[in-house]
């Protein structure tokens, strides 16, 4: 991916309805895919005003426009819902600034597409669960989400990524992979991908259910890390869902999973000491009571069933994405050391083997809270 010139983000600000006068912009946040920048602008004596600007990842995202409708349509349907309910939609939903030509995006001269965001003030995104208390929220929030879009009508989302959380088929795509070893790094790592082969049943377990058509599909977020969800600093509530990118239909199951991965882990997602990695029950017990409170009755007794198991194929599936990544030269997901993908496949892979040491608790944590 080309990086950013000052150029072109010059000729990105220029082209959004921003007013006032540019004070500071700056490298935003800590997301792996798209380029974020937080700009804060003088607006003559009423102070000052932050908005996020995101040059999006086109390699990733083949087709921006589309991604875009998405984002303005599920945008469009939160807001109704959340003043429905009293609810402060400059808040509580991401909220987009057009661009001058009333698009919702900007096409720059080098092809690339940017978007805008209002930013939402007073509020933190969380690298790590600094109390337990904001997991919960984090809980709620993803899970009441769901609730919002329970009535979006899912056939007119497109898919931003084919197959986004089709396990089964990147598990083929992965011993691809390996078969193609094109950076010759595959004998080195030997071991995490004997581990992915030794788990092809975890890959299959949901594409099993789903033809058998015993799990329903929902419009979901797919990507509920904790970092894309604000937390408001005063009141600490998890006020507004964030990285819309890939809301799309999906399982239940595996949002409730990439939150436990990410955030239940006592560790960061690249920690390299793999001693300091488990899935703490503390915050798994945290966020399943948080997500059955959020979906609110709404799933139904096998989905509730299958939340361990959503938690285990969601970081085994991540795992496996970070070691194919690192196998193909690591061109997805964005990288700032030598084997960073290979230190955050890793960690993956040790929390699948605490979760299946830990099964029975984690059974018996949803059994206590259904
Ligand atoms: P990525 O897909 O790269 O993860 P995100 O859309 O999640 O991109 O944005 C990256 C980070 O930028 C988020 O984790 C969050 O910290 C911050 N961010 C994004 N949008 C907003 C917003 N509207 N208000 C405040 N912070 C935001
Ligand atoms: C990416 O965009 P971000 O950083 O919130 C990725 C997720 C992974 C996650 C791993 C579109 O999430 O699927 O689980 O990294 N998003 C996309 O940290 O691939
Ligand atoms: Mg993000």
């Amino acid at each position: 991916m080309q990086p950013v010139s000052e150029l072109q983000l010059r000729e990105a600000t220029a082209n959004f309805k921003f007013k006032g006068r540019l004070l500071d912009r700056r490298v935003y946040g800590s997301g792996h895919i798209n380029d974020t920048y937080l700009l804060t602008y003088e607006i003559a004596e009423m102070g000052s005003m932050k908005v996020i600007l995101q040059k999006m990842n086109r390699e990733i995202f083949k087709n921006p426009v589309e991604l875009m409708e998405n984002i303005v349509g599920v945008t469009s349907h939160l807001r109704k819902k959340i003043i429905a309910n009293g609810g402060d939609p400059d808040r509580e939903t991401l909220n987009l600034i057009s661009a001058k030509d009333g698009k919702p995006y900007y096409v720059d001269s080098k092809g690339e597409y940017w978007r805008s965001y209002i930013y939402i003030t007073d509020a933190t995104s969380y690298d790590r669960v600094e109390r337990p208390e904001d997991f919960y929220e984090s809980a709620r929030s993803f899970g009441h989400f769901q609730r919002l879009l329970a009535d979006y009508p899912a056939e007119t989302l497109h898919e931003t990524i084919a197959g986004f959380h089709d396990t089964k088929a990147r598990f083929k795509v992965f011993q691809e992979a390996v078969e193609k070893d094109v950076c010759s790094r595959a004998a080195e790592v030997q071991e995490e991908i004997d581990f992915v082969l030794a788990h092809e049943d975890v890959a299959n377990v949901f594409a099993g259910l789903q033809e058998k058509g015993e799990v329903p599909l929902r419009v979901t977020h797919n990507d509920t890390k904790l970092n894309n969800i604000m937390i408001d600093n005063k009141t600490r509530k998890g006020i507004c869902v964030i990285d819309l990118d890939t809301v799309m239909p999906g399982l239940a199951m595996n949002d409730f999973g990439d939150s436990i991965r990410f955030g239940a882990s006592t560790a960061a997602e690249d920690e390299q000491d793999l001693d300091k990695v488990s899935c703490s029950m503390e915050l798994y017990d945290c966020y399943v009571r948080g997500f059955l409170e959020g979906c609110a009755g709404s799933l139904t007794a096998e989905e509730t069933e299958l939340l361990p198991m959503g938690a285990k194929v969601m970081t085994f599936e991540c795992g496996m994405r970070f070691l194919a990544d690192y196998l193909e030269g690591d061109h997805y997901f964005k990288v700032y050391r030598e084997k960073h993908n290979l230190d955050r496949c890793r960690t993956q892979f040790k929390l699948v083997k605490d979760m299946e040491e830990k099964w029975d608790t984690m059974h018996e944590i949803v059994n206590k809270y259904r």
